[in-house]
């Protein structure tokens, strides 16, 4: 034992940057591509720089480092990167804000949080970190961009946007509210531009396909991801109008084709547009349908209203003519963009029809007899049989889809179809902190993309915030260029691209970063799939499928061998705290205050400065707004890096909310000493052996690694707690020993200072970051000695320890030789003694 270890107190403050110094000096996660071992390729989500690194990213980010530094102890190359997701509007309002440059600002904030990682101890390969914003790193994604181009991936079309018309810009939805712009407030209108796509849509099926493959991926983000992409199969079919044009519509439904009756257009739909064009009413109606909200979630939810354009639809199979209505909750981008409504079968075009005083008929019955039964207060979308329905009568729902296709595709006026919810991907943003779209505008050439070998297009650092709108427009120098075709003067592409872009392929460039090209396929190919993705769940949808979307395009392509970045992903939960709150007497507006100006106690909590009362809050995730937010730093000052780690893994499942508590984290602070003093009680001299404990080490051994690679981390911390109780409590031994430096080993992936600073005392040299995971004698996993119920006449009298596996007369010796047994017996004569080994001996008089 050295002196320093017979200190009974650990000190983080002394010990945490120097370990962090050790592992950065021998560059020990510093990843290797050419190593022979296994590859384990951990990532979680980069963060964007906003300024400082909060408890959420504290718990993300420790996840993964259990995670990565598990499987170097498990001898794997591991591959653990951190970089910056640094492009984004944040950093231009700081810019008109605060007068500052978006990179100035964004280049402060990585350092900051570089800093607060760092403290943290984090095993992470600092020698492969980038921003998106360096200009080397959007250059290649200029180049795979334009290599996308060339392949027929990007194009160009004009579409709507948010136009602010005070501040002359364009606006992201985000920046929308309540129809009104976020600074200037006013009125937003929709413009159209011509702007740049990509053609996810092209992988729309094997996108969704994927997703069956995707095994270790949550099953809720699977879903949602199937949603999003939503593939709909049904029927496209004419309908001849009364003004002698003819209108698609698409349907899911063409057993209900019967129940239809009326047909609904889209506001923006080509026909409505033409009524409008003659009939001013319409017009108007049109206008107020686009005041309010568009999305599809808005238009479930809205009043459903209607303009009767007077003309007639006629039926495929009756000839009726059925009225054609602009209705508010058709929209234009889906399917044709023109429904066949069957208010008996569908919510929407039930609350129309009822509105409307429309028709509402039964084509579908649960049983035949059913076909004039009335309807409640809602449409009846389920199945059953087909009703009122001519020659349809009689089948089920599945068959009448297929006859009423069959006999369109027949006649000619329809046919089955798919249709998808994907969109293509609108990749422009006008903007200025972005990657600029690498293209150029001759009056001649048209779109020219600007030639690799003067890629990166770099942003100008000369800028102007004060005025709004995109400052590239603006630039006085900047677009103005010469046609890299025809030598004319040609003028700069000044839209960015969306900021979802730079983190589509960001892992990649991780595992592989070459000067002259995006990444190696080879290398790259070593890494990856990821192994284990991390992350929360709002990336659930828009990254995660943009960056299965890249890696195919980039597949397809001939960059890439693989289809799918992330092997496994999980999602993990948020740290949450109650809120301090109190309510301004006049307009009952809340203040918020931080749990470190509050005095909680059991009964309430009052304010330091006043002594007086707040109000508590919901326990709810972290946030600024709310002010429930605890800084890492702070923390960290207080009790170490290991201790907030710890926090971040024990109590709660990974994937579950994790509430901070003052509580905890003392209790962690204390569990740190703890450990101190169990590592220093080791006894060199200490001879003997401790059966039992030295199989408690044992089975740690294997449940930990188990839950580890389950991300199952508050199970491990509880099986550690477990074995450290009983080494605390047994006596010396050398078996003792091994249960000590198994804890040891153990919690180092989970409380790396600590795990260092006591083997270098006790270890076998080294970094125990560098030492393997300790090895579990399978034999002694299963338990040797088992309990056996002792019954009388099959009623429990005593319960016995017995070796496990012992011979059945030796159990019925046992049984019998119990005082308890023997008295219950009473001097009776034994007839029958009934044993199962290990479990049971059952006493017949
Ligand atoms: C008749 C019908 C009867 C319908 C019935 C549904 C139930 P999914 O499953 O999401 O693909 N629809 C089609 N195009 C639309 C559009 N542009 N705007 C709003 N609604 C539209 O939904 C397809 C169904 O939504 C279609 O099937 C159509 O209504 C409606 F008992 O046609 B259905
Ligand atoms: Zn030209």
């Amino acid at each position: 034992m050295t002196d320093t270890r017979s200190d009974t107190r650990f000190d983080p403050g002394q010990a945490d940057l120097r370990w962090q110094r050790a592992w950065e000096e021998a560059g020990t996660f510093s990843a290797d591509s050419a190593s022979p071992k296994p590859k384990s390729y951990v990532l979680e989500m980069f963060p964007y720089p906003s300024g400082r690194i909060h408890m959420g990213h504290v718990r993300n980010y420790t996840m993964g480092d259990v995670l990565a530094r598990y499987k170097r102890m498990r001898g794997h190359e591991v591959l653990h990167p951190m970089g910056w997701d640094a492009f984004g509007m944040p950093a231009e309002n700081a810019a008109m804000e605060k007068g500052v440059h978006p990179g100035g600002w964004t280049r402060q904030n990585i350092e900051t949080m570089k800093a607060q990682l760092k403290r943290i101890g984090f095993a992470l390969d600092w020698t492969r970190e980038f921003a998106t914003c360096d200009p080397e790193y959007y250059g290649h994604e200029q180049a795979l961009f334009i290599d996308l181009y060339e392949a027929g991936l990007v194009y160009r079309k004009e579409s709507e946007v948010n136009w602010d018309p005070v501040d002359m810009t364009v606006l992201a939805n985000e920046q929308v509210i309540d129809g009104k712009g976020w600074r200037s407030g006013a009125e937003v209108e929709k413009r159209k531009l011509n702007q740049w796509f990509l053609k996810i849509t092209q992988f729309a099926e094997e996108l969704l396909d994927g997703l069956g493959k995707l095994e270790d991926w949550p099953e809720k983000v699977r879903l949602m991801q199937e949603n999003w992409i939503g593939k709909s199969s049904g029927m496209e079919f004419s309908f001849d109008l009364s003004n002698g044009d003819t209108l698609p519509v698409y349907t899911t439904r063409p057993d209900t084709i019967f129940g239809a009756s009326f047909v609904a257009v889209a506001p923006d739909h080509p026909l409505a547009q033409s009524v409008a064009a003659q009939n001013c009413d319409a017009a108007k109606f049109i206008e107020r349908c686009k005041r309010g909200g568009t999305t599809a979630a808005e238009l479930e939810t809205a009043e459903k209203l209607g303009f009767d354009t007077g003309i007639g639809a006629k039926h495929p199979f009756t000839g009726e003519y059925l009225p054609v209505f602009i209705a508010n909750f058709v929209l234009m981008d889906y399917g044709t963009g023109a429904i066949m409504a069957v208010p008996g079968h569908d919510q929407r075009d039930f609350e129309f029809a009822t509105k409307y005083n429309l028709p509402i008929l039964r084509v579908v019955a649960g049983k035949p007899e059913d076909a004039d039964l009335p309807f409640g207060t809602e449409a009846e979308p389920g199945d059953g049989v087909v009703v009122n329905s001519g020659f349809l009568d009689g089948m089920s729902v599945e068959e009448a889809k297929a006859e009423v296709i069959a006999r369109a595709e027949a006649e000619k006026w329809g046919q089955g179809t798919t249709v998808w919810r994907l969109r293509d991907w609108g990749v422009s943003r006008q903007r200025y902190w972005g990657t600029p779209i690498p293209f150029i505008h001759c009056g001649t050439c048209g779109v020219v993309p600007v030639p690799k070998e003067q890629l990166p297009v770099t942003l100008p650092d000369d800028v102007d915030f004060k005025t709004p709108g995109n400052p590239l427009l603006r630039h006085p120098g900047w677009k103005h260029v010469d046609c890299p075709k025809c030598g004319g003067k040609a003028e700069r592409e000044t839209d960015t691209l969306d900021t979802f872009v730079d983190s589509s392929w960001y892992f990649l460039r991780f595992a592989s970063q070459p000067a002259d090209k995006p990444f190696d396929r080879d290398e790259v190919a070593a890494w990856l799939p990821v192994e284990q993705y991390i992350g929360g769940i709002e990336h659930a949808i828009l990254h995660l499928l943009y960056a299965r979307f890249w890696t195919r395009a980039l597949q397809h392509i001939g960059l890439l061998d693989f289809a799918e970045p992330f092997a496994s992903l999980f999602t993990q939960g948020m740290v949450t705290h109650e809120t301090y709150a109190r309510r301004a007497p006049d307009d009952g507006r809340l203040s918020y205050f931080l749990p470190d100006e509050v005095e909680r106690s059991s009964d309430g909590a009052v304010l330091k400065a006043d002594s007086l009362p707040v109000e508590i809050g919901r326990v709810i995730k972290m946030s600024k707004s709310k002010k429930n937010v605890v800084d890492p730093d702070a923390i960290i000052d207080r009790f170490g890096a290991d201790a907030v780690r710890w926090f971040m893994l024990s109590d709660s499942p990974p994937e579950r909310d994790l509430p901070w508590s003052e509580a905890g984290i003392e209790g962690c602070g204390r569990f740190v000493q703890r450990l101190w003093r169990l590592f220093a009680s080791l006894d060199a001299n200490a001879e003997g052996e401790d059966k039992s404990l030295e199989r408690k080490a044992h089975q740690a051994i294997a449940a930990v690694a188990e839950d580890i690679e389950a991300l199952s981390f508050n199970k491990a911390v509880a099986r550690i707690y477990e074995l450290t109780s009983a080494a605390e409590k047994a006596a010396p031994s050398a078996s003792r020993n091994f249960a000590v430096r198994t804890v040891l080993l153990l919690v180092s992936p989970m409380m790396p200072h600590i795990a260092e600073e006591a083997w270098a005392g006790a270890g076998d040299g080294g970094l125990i970051a560098d030492a393997p995971w300790p090895v579990h004698d399978p034999a002694l996993l299963v338990e040797d000695e088992v309990t056996i119920a002792v019954q009388h006449m099959g009623k429990l009298r005593d319960t016995l320890t017995a070796p496990k596996g012992a011979p059945k007369e030796d159990l019925e010796a046992l049984a019998l030789a119990s005082e308890k047994v023997q008295r219950s017996i009473d001097g009776a004569a034994i007839r029958k003694v009934i044993v199962v080994p290990d479990r049971l001996v059952n006493i017949v008089t």
